[in-house]
């Protein structure tokens, strides 16, 4: 895969011998599949993109908190409202192994704070969305997480050791998380009419913006030639987003829901579902800071670093006299 075109991207990477041979021995090992460890030598331009995917990974997974952690107060009985709890204390972990694996790239979660909240660093495009009532619960279940677990399944084999270990991890409570939410929109659309119109506006409002979680098509993506030849990409963007729509609109038939797509349909040939691409016009907006609520987010997680600076500083204080213990002990 390396040294060629990505066919739909069109952007080349340099080729084996166009490496110098430190860059090639490494080149070489990801293309035999072994994994970097964060001793290793690696290009900066790999530190570099990693810090980038991985940090921004982490970053959607705390600001993902915030859409659901807003429903749990709300959530219809104590059952449900102790599934949607775990699920939202499960986002905050996945954060923590995320920035863990980030930090062994020689970043600290203090830096990449800083760069989510003064633009320099992104997060899932999703998380820009409101959620309106209790079927979007359902609905982000099954589709946000639907979309996200597409993804991270592909990233459990990313060259990136620490990276890969988190996706393992992650991917397992993400596979239980998806089925919470295809379990509310089952109950919902087996409801009255009122209930089945709402788990089909969730679907309506929410189908789109989940096929933006892949990214750009893969024309337009920056990142996905070099990611591929490094490893640290398993697959394009476009063809997350293909499969991601091959193993959903069955859960919707199943449902009796209707995807809002006319041109939706099966196409015998390629094997898969054609389908409509999103408003790329609507996603660059998004991802640029103009989605419906980029502002709610960043204020939130602004508060929540400024609420908590005596805790970091007082956890500091106690190390540092911690450590001043030990050395006057020695
Ligand atoms: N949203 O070159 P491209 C979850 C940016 S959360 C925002 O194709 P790449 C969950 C991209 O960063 C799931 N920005 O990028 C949590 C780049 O801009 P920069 C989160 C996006 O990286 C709680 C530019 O567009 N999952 O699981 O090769 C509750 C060009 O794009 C988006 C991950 O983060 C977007 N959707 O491919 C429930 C998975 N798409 O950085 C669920 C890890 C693109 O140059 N990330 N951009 O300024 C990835 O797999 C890849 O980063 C992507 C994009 C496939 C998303």
């Amino acid at each position: 895969m390396y040294a060629q075109n990505i066919k739909s991207t069109g952007k080349r990477v340099k080729s084996l011998d166009e490496m110098d041979p430190q860059e090639r021995a490494f080149q070489e090992r990801i293309n035999a599949g072994e994994k970097i460890e964060p001793k290793d030598w690696m290009p900066e331009g790999y530190r570099q993109n990693l810090i980038r995917q991985i940090g921004q990974h982490a970053h959607s997974e705390v600001v993902g908190q915030l859409p659901e952690g807003n429903w749990i107060t709300r959530a219809p009985t104590l059952e449900r409202k102790a599934i949607l709890l775990a699920k939202v204390q499960d986002e905050a972990g996945h954060g923590l192994y995320l920035y863990c694996a980030a930090e062994t790239l020689g970043i600290s979660r203090d830096e990449m704070t800083e760069q989510l909240l003064d633009g320099r660093m992104k997060y899932s495009s999703i998380f820009n969305y409101p959620t309106l009532n209790w079927a979007d619960m359902g609905a982000v279940g099954w589709l946000v997480d639907g979309a996200a677990i597409m993804n991270q399944v592909a990233l459990q084999r990313t060259s990136y050791g620490p990276y890969s270990r988190a996706m393992i991890r992650i991917c397992k409570e993400e596979a239980f998380h998806q089925r919470q939410g295809y379990d509310i929109m089952m109950k919902m659309c087996a409801g009255t009419p009122e209930q089945k119109a709402m788990a089909q506006d969730a679907l309506d409002r929410l189908w789109y913006p989940a096929l933006m979680m892949f990214g750009p098509s893969d024309k337009d993506s920056v990142h996905s030639a070099q990611s591929m030849a490094w490893g640290i990409k398993t697959m394009t963007n476009d063809e997350g987003r293909q499969r991601f729509v091959d193993q959903t609109v069955p859960q919707a038939e199943y449902l009796g829901l209707t995807i809002p797509d006319p041109d939706l349909k099966w196409n015998e040939e390629r094997g898969h579902y054609d389908y409509t691409d999103p408003d790329w016009s609507e996603f660059f907006a998004v991802i640029n800071g103009n989605g419906p609520c980029n502002a709610d987010r960043l204020n939130a997680r602004r508060k929540a670093w400024e609420d908590g600076a005596w805790v970091r500083d007082g956890l500091m204080e106690h190390a540092r006299k911690k450590a001043a213990r030990r050395q006057a002990a020695e």
